[in-house]
């Protein structure tokens, strides 16, 4: 009997991966996690019915989550990542050598899992920089200080995320972070979900001076076009020169990235 895994996308669009095993299914408090074996894209980390990671693409994800906000700093030690708790965009802040790496993860069944199933990404809690909190991000961003990049590697915006694509959330993180601070955050597709990527751009826009979306190209996520957020009070452009190795990321994709097709310019009422 074949076995599969599809995540619906629209009421009517669906992915479908054909699947070696279930490795593992969890039930957590906060959400229903699945590790799955599928025959083309690796092991597979499924929450509530989305694909959060492959093991064949996830260095796209994690590398545009991570790299434009580093390289947007310049000079950035003191990182914080809410959510993310399978390890991948700290493994990506690691290439900048910085003093500290804290990631708050409100599901301690995401970190055990990715630690049991995953140690692609989360090889990354090895290394002694890296500070795991299992706490609700909000909590810590209004107690916390001090964060040259913050980086919101979230579920989507239904659920336990819901609240990590708020106004008020954003006010937090103006504090949270140390002056000439620089955020990033995973917001949807602009193919399925235009009004998502159009309202985290507009609200971050009422906290911070500079405000850019970028994508790339994400083929096991809804559409395959994925949209991030840069904020800033600082200018967003390159300050520092890559010395590291990247899959995805080059210079010319920090630029090209940022570059919005018409269709999301016009949703999103951008120049
Ligand atoms: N977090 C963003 C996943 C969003 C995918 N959405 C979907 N498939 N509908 C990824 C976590 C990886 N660290």
């Amino acid at each position: 009997m074949e076995l599969w895994f599809s995540e619906m996308h629209t009421d009517n669009v669906k992915l479908g991966f054909r699947i070696r095993r279930e490795i593992e299914h969890v039930r957590s408090p906060y959400q229903d996690i699945h590790i799955f074996e599928t025959y083309d894209y690796g092991k597979l980390l499924v929450i509530d019915g989305t694909v959060q990671l492959t093991e064949r693409d996830e260095f796209v994800y994690h590398e545009m989550i991570v790299h434009p906000p580093m390289l947007t700093h310049p000079d950035p030690k003191r990182i914080l990542i809410i959510g993310g708790g399978d390890g991948g965009s700290a493994r990506e802040v690691l290439k900048h050598d910085p003093d500290e790496v804290h990631v708050v993860e409100i599901d301690e069944e995401v970190v055990r899992l990715s630690r049991k199933h995953l140690p692609f990404v989360a090889r990354s809690y090895d290394d002694p920089r890296v500070h795991i909190h299992i706490e609700d991000g909000i909590e810590f961003a209004k107690r916390e200080k001090n964060f040259d990049v913050i980086i919101i590697d979230s579920t989507d915006p239904v659920g336990p995320a819901e609240k990590l694509f708020s106004g008020e959330f954003y006010r937090y993180l103006r504090n949270t972070l140390a002056p000439g601070g620089i955020i990033s955050q995973q917001c949807g597709t602009p193919v399925y979900h235009p009004e998502e990527v159009c309202n985290v751009h507009a609200l971050l826009s009422r906290e911070f001076r500079y405000v850019r979306l970028y994508f790339a190209y994400i083929p096991t996520y809804p559409s395959g076009m994925w949209a991030f957020s840069i904020a800033s009070d600082e200018p967003i452009r390159i300050r520092r020169k890559m010395d590291f190795p990247t899959r995805y990321f080059n210079e010319e994709i920090y630029s090209s990235s940022m570059v919005l097709p018409n269709f999301v310019k016009e949703k999103c009422h951008q120049e």
